[in-house]
């Protein structure tokens, strides 16, 4: 095991003058920069620095040693692998200060963002959902057949998410080629190695995956290069993944403004010696590579740079913010018509719709990929994909280990790397172990760097199935109240259809809801070839003139059973069809019209859609009303397995009192 007492110890082998002449340049550039940074911190004119000094070895040791167009997933401790990718300083200094030169144009800082032109993808704060896209990216090298490696960083903090667990555990089984980095530091924010994990290094831990570990000294550049080069040309050739371990050092606290006050003394002496940048130097001049002049002129020309590219970044404007930019920017443009088949029509449940729907889907799109537990040759717990490993093969219909992150991170990863994604959710209660990849990086990496996710997540969702808490929640509202995703949530079976292959056209991410109760209870004509329904048209199933009633899923059933029992009750029937985008203009049409709207949905009323949709009818068309809008939800407690319970939970009985009681108001 590699210690701290240990000298950093350059070994020269054959490497020409050129490559260690070129990582001396990338090591040095960063360190430079950092030593700027600290100064425009004190000055006042950077307000948060994550420094990396200590660790700049690794960062450019890995980028230097993978092919330009591989991709890279750091950290926040990793600089080098920007500046040694060759992104100009003015544009990641105006991406440091959140100025538009930057990568997100101002709406996100340092180290969070990515870029297709450098082939890095950048951080989201919750470290550990990176290595799940490393995943994807990885896959998506795999299927192209291109042998390319794929490299992501963890801290030895971040290694304590489940995250690291399970995108380890999938690469192994899927022969994934990335290096996962752990940039092993000794701390996580101020929290030493001995209160985050018990074992004595972390190659011990790549034994229990299966795969190869590999520790090198982290603050030799050199050997974290040739461990690289290495490792990428073996992966290239026959994929998997392999665990590199770099012990190294922060040099300086978590961020500048936290301090190092909880780090003895003595350990910056003894890793201050194992300087990775000074020791470098020291090793080319003795090797007779560098010379002192040369140093100096390499100095002077990098902080040029530095002073030119802060001078064009300090001097650019930061515009007016423009709401319209900002809303337009949530997702990539996609508009759908939809078309009005006209061919034959056979009888289907919602079930085989949606089957059908995927088998189509598949066939339009030979980039896209299933993803899923038990989904392969079982065919998933409810069948639907049933049959399709014989006609799709086993890469693009894929059975996944049980982890809901690493496969959600891996869909991201595969639409970053051009291909569409599906991911079914076994039930959609279980979309709480991936909810992070959702809501943080499918839903906001369009809005911060342009970047869409091209995913469709299946969510066999809702109650009436006396089965209890954990497979019966209604969690739409989640996903509802996260700008960034789209939401459908087809009542029938032509809908379900067309609404899921709209959603495999449109390339950002799409919640797509079944509801299980409805899966083999609703039949109905549905036509046999492709077809899209636009999204954001809600469906007006019943016309009245009394009373709206607006609904989805489950809920749509409910309110036909009550009117086709009441045929005295004259209503508009609104089936949502999808979320988001939400048919405001049918909503209020309707309301307009009948002036008294009950909203009634599955899920628990508080905090529900329902809220939203009376508080958007209150405020625009407040004068229209002749009653106050009323709402129907479940109960607010879980969902109830026993079936009297489940029944008395759910909404159905209440919102049938409570249309009569609006009806009479
Ligand atoms: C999910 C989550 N929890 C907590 C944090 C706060 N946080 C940011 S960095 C950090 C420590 C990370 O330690 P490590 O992974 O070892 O990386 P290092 O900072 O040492 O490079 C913590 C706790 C976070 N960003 N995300």
């Amino acid at each position: 095991m590699i210690t701290a007492e240990m000298p950093v110890k350059f070994e020269r082998r054959k490497h020409k003058d050129d490559t260690l002449l070129t990582l001396y340049k990338n090591i040095l550039s960063p360190r430079m920069i950092e030593e700027k940074m600290l100064l425009l911190l004190r000055q006042g004119r950077i307000a948060k620095w994550f420094s990396g000094i200590g660790q700049e070895a690794i960062s450019v040791g890995v980028a230097t040693a993978l092919e330009q167009d591989e991709y890279i997933l750091p950290m926040h401790r990793n600089l080098g692998v920007f500046t040694a990718r060759g992104i100009p300083l003015n544009r990641l200094f105006s991406q440091f200060q959140g100025k538009p030169g930057g990568f997100t144009k101002g709406r996100d800082r340092s180290f969070h963002f990515g870029t297709q032109e450098y082939k890095i993808v950048g951080m989201i704060s919750h470290l550990g959902p990176q290595m799940g896209v490393a995943d994807g990216i990885a896959l998506a090298n795999v299927l192209k057949q291109n042998k390319k490696a794929t490299v992501v960083f963890t801290g030895d903090g971040g290694a304590s998410e489940g995250d690291f667990h399970e995108s380890i555990n999938t690469a192994a089984v899927w022969d994934l080629p990335v290096i996962f980095v752990v940039e092993n530091n000794g701390y996580g924010l101020s929290t030493p190695s001995n209160e985050q994990f018990r074992c004595k290094q972390f190659i011990d831990k790549a034994i229990g995956y299966g795969i190869e570990g590999v520790q090198v000294d982290g603050n030799n550049v050199l050997k974290v290069y040739e461990a690289v080069k290495k490792i990428a040309e073996e992966i290239r050739e026959n994929p998997r993944p392999v665990l590199l371990e770099c012990i190294t050092f922060r040099m300086r606290g978590h961020e500048e403004a936290s301090g190092t006050k909880y780090v003895p003394k003595e350990l910056f002496d003894i890793w201050g010696r194992k300087d990775p940048v000074q020791n470098f130097e020291r090793f080319l001049l003795e090797e007779g590579v560098l010379t002192e002049e040369m140093i100096e002129k390499l100095r002077a020309e990098i902080k040029a740079d530095i002073e030119q590219g802060l001078e064009i970044a300090f001097a650019e404007s930061i515009p007016n913010p423009d709401t319209a930019t900002e809303l337009n920017d949530m997702y990539k443009p996609y508009h759908n018509n939809g078309q009005t088949p006209s061919g034959s029509k056979s009888q289907k449940r919602l079930i085989d719709a949606v089957s059908d729907g995927m088998r189509l889907a598949m066939r339009k799109h030979p980039n896209l990929v299933l993803m899923g537990q038990d989904i392969a040759e079982y065919g998933g717990v409810f069948k639907i994909t049933e049959g399709f490993v014989e006609e799709f093969g086993k890469a693009r219909v894929r059975n996944t280990p049980l982890c809901e992150s690493a496969i959600l991170g891996a869909g991201f990863g595969l639409s970053i790397n051009g291909y569409k994604a599906m991911v079914e959710m076994q039930f959609a209660d279980f979309v709480s172990e991936g909810i992070t990849q959702i809501v943080n990086n499918l839903a906001k990496s369009h809005y911060r760097w342009g970047q869409h996710a091209d995913v469709v997540v299946r969510m066999p969702t809702g109650a009436q199935v006396a089965a209890g808490p954990f497979h019966s929640q209604s969690n739409e509202a989640w996903f509802f109240h996260t700008p960034g995703l789209k939401i459908a949530y087809p009542a029938f079976p032509a809908d379900a259809k067309g609404l899921l292959l709209t959603a495999f056209e449109d390339p950002n991410p799409v919640i797509f809801f079944e509801h299980k109760a409805l899966y083999r209870s609703i039949t109905e004509d549905v036509p046999d070839e492709y077809y899209t329904i636009p999204f954001g048209k809600a469906r007006l199933v019943k016309e009245g003139n009394d009373v709206s009633i607006i609904t989805y899923g489950l809920g749509v059933h409910w309110a036909l059973e009550i009117l086709n029992e009441q045929p005295n009750i004259s209503a508009d029937l609104l089936d949502l069809r999808t979320l988001v985008p939400l048919d405001k203009e049918a909503i209020l049409l309707s309301a307009r019209k009948t002036g008294k709207v009950i909203v009634l949905h599955e899920d628990t009323l508080t905090g529900g859609i329902g809220g939203e949709i009376a508080a958007m009818i209150a405020e625009e068309c407040f004068e229209c009303l002749d009653a106050p809008v009323m709402r129907e939800g479940s109960l607010d407690t879980p969902v109830p397995m026993n079936a009297g319970l489940e029944t008395n939970f759910l909404p159905k009985a209440r919102f049938k009192e409570k249309l009569l009681k609006l009806l009479s108001y």
